[in-house]
């Protein structure tokens, strides 16, 4: 049997991305399955790669409830960042450049010593540097940000941009700290890190065995992003968005007018 055209598949999902254009999802007509998305995301950041882009970290997805009612998709999955979707603290987004983008409040980790492949991560702090509040800035590629399990493992988790506050050491606990989203000064989503696998920690140890299934080693020095804690907010141009997480601080970011 012919297995999907990974290739022709990951073109059309990054035009829709360089041209800012919604397309109809495609895994139940190509026949994807979700080793197949993986593939389709690789070569997807593979056409990123050949254009001088750089890999700079791993994100995870669907590590809380409230994503997985928002986008109706139950199960964890991982994208990867390039060094061009970051955005500096404080800075601004072109929003013309993205189809129906969302902000969402991250916890990041910067990656140190990570253990070899099948180990779990033993002591956090040997593998986790410094911590950071975030915002990630997601913009699904399918029509109506509607897609199923592998249709978004094929977008790359509708990964679009990110933002990190400043980096601090890594506190002794992460499991129970207040997360809030603000756009405008307005408080738009309230939630706990303990929305995230119960503990964001808990989200290395998955991205580490996830992203390992497809070949992929987290690298020290990358950037983590261990899911978001609340649902997801559209991101209307001259918004002026915060993301404070309680003990580290504010991560925030501006939408072009
Ligand atoms: C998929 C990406 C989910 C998160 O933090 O849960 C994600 C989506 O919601 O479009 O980044
Ligand atoms: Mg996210």
């Amino acid at each position: 049997m012919i297995g999907p055209d990974t290739v022709g598949i990951a073109e059309r999902l990054g035009v829709a991305a360089d041209t800012a254009t919604a397309i109809p999802q495609l895994a139940a007509e190509t026949g994807l399955d979700v080793d197949a998305a993986y593939a389709v995301q690789t070569a997807l950041i593979q056409r990123r790669l050949d254009r001088g882009e750089r890999l700079v970290g791993l994100k995870m997805g669907l590590t809380s409830k409230a994503k997985m009612a928002q986008v109706g998709v139950d199960e964890v999955i991982w994208g990867r960042l390039t060094d061009t979707m970051r955005i500096p603290d404080g800075g601004t987004l072109d929003v013309s450049a993205f189809i129906h983008p969302r902000v969402e409040p991250e916890v990041a980790f910067l990656l140190d010593r990570l253990p070899e492949p099948g180990e779990p991560v033993g002591d956090f702090t040997d593998a986790v540097r410094a911590v950071a509040p975030a915002i990630e800035v997601i913009d699904s590629r399918y029509a109506n940000f509607t897609f199923s399990l592998p249709d978004v493992i094929a977008d790359n988790t509708s990964a679009a941009a990110f933002t990190i506050g400043p980096w601090s050491p890594v506190p002794d606990g992460l499991d129970n700290l207040g997360v809030l989203l603000e756009i405008d000064g307005r408080v738009a989503q309230v939630g706990s890190t303990a929305a995230i696998l119960g503990d964001p920690r808990r989200a290395l140890d998955e991205g580490i065995r996830l992203a390992g299934r497809h070949g992929v080693r987290l690298r020290e020095g990358w950037v983590f992003l261990a899911g978001a804690a609340t649902a997801a907010v559209p991101l209307k141009p001259g918004a002026h968005v915060r993301a404070v997480v309680e003990n580290l601080g504010t991560a925030t970011l501006r939408a072009s007018a």
